[in-house]
């Protein structure tokens, strides 16, 4: 109902608070760097301490939702199914990379998702301060302050952001090289902010007017979907199909003409499923 959706939202923003504050104090800090997949693929202290806190305080709460969350994930390495229950998703620090680099773009990410529809979503980048909100239908703001894409169509006149990614598989790399050739060519110029819920809350923001990447996780951009689209961006898988939120792989563009005209330049790389 709306007052549970309400009381949900609430506690998504107080939870995002809580956890930049630990994104903070650590910030300046030498960080324990562990590597996962590969070795550009990076988890500290930090990430775990974010995601047992936001899952401590969910449950306290709501006891009968679902969590789905990065380091949870990584640990067990279970595949997910998603279900019509209420799922709070979270990345702890998207742009993990960032944070150990003590560069500033590093975000809190959570997606609410009920009957599969993603209905919260909220990113919080504490370095900047810049809390991003939205909600199923009632538009996306910025620290209270309602966010518009971008209107450009002519894809010329467009700045898209990508990005490697953490995968050294030689195909994945060479298909993704082609894909930063085929940018470079046809639009304004590219830009790489490394993290995905980052990365949409821009073009949510009209910095910008797409983003596209391949092999990326449902944690990473669940809630940064949400927010660009309430913001009338849209929203697709990079063929042009709707967004399939477990298949790895996500187009972002401040309007149809943009998400069309990247879409056919693009080499579609298979990312398998989470
Ligand atoms: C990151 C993503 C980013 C991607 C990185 C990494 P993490 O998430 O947000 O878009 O390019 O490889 O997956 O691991 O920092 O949460």
């Amino acid at each position: 109902s709306e007052s549970d959706l309400e009381e949900m939202f609430t506690l998504a923003v107080s939870v995002a608070k809580e956890a930049g504050q630990i994104i903070r104090d650590a910030f300046d800090k030498e960080k324990e760097v562990d590597t996962k997949l590969s070795a550009a693929d990076l988890v500290t202290e930090s990430d775990q301490a974010v995601e047992k806190i936001v899952n401590t305080r969910i449950m306290e709460k709501f006891p009968t939702h679902r969590f789905i969350g990065e380091e949870t994930t990584s640990e067990s390495g279970e595949k997910h199914e998603l279900t019509d229950d209420p799922t709070w998703i979270i990345d702890p620090i998207d742009g993990t990379t960032n944070f150990v680099n003590r560069i500033q773009e590093v975000s809190f990410s959570l997606g609410i998702m009920v009957n599969k529809k993603t209905v919260i979503g909220v990113v919080y980048a504490p370095i900047k301060d810049e809390m991003f909100t939205a909600r199923l239908g009632k538009g996306a703001y910025l620290n209270g302050m309602k966010l518009q894409a971008s209107k450009i169509t002519d894809l010329k006149q467009a700045v898209i952001i990508t990005e490697g990614g953490s995968s050294r598989d030689a195909k994945e790399v060479e298909d993704k090289v082609k894909n930063i050739h085929a940018l470079i060519t046809h639009t304004r110029g590219i830009r790489a902010y490394g993290s995905a819920a980052v990365n949409l809350c821009h073009v949510a923001a009209g910095r910008g007017q797409g983003y596209v990447e391949y092999g990326i996780h449902i944690w990473d951009f669940i809630a940064g979907a949400l927010i660009a689209k309430e913001a009338g961006a849209v929203v697709l898988d990079p063929t042009g199909c709707d967004l399939d939120p477990l298949r790895r792989r996500i187009l972002c563009a401040c309007s149809p003409e943009v998400a069309k005209g990247l879409s056919q330049i693009l080499t579609h790389l298979d990312m398998g499923c989470d």
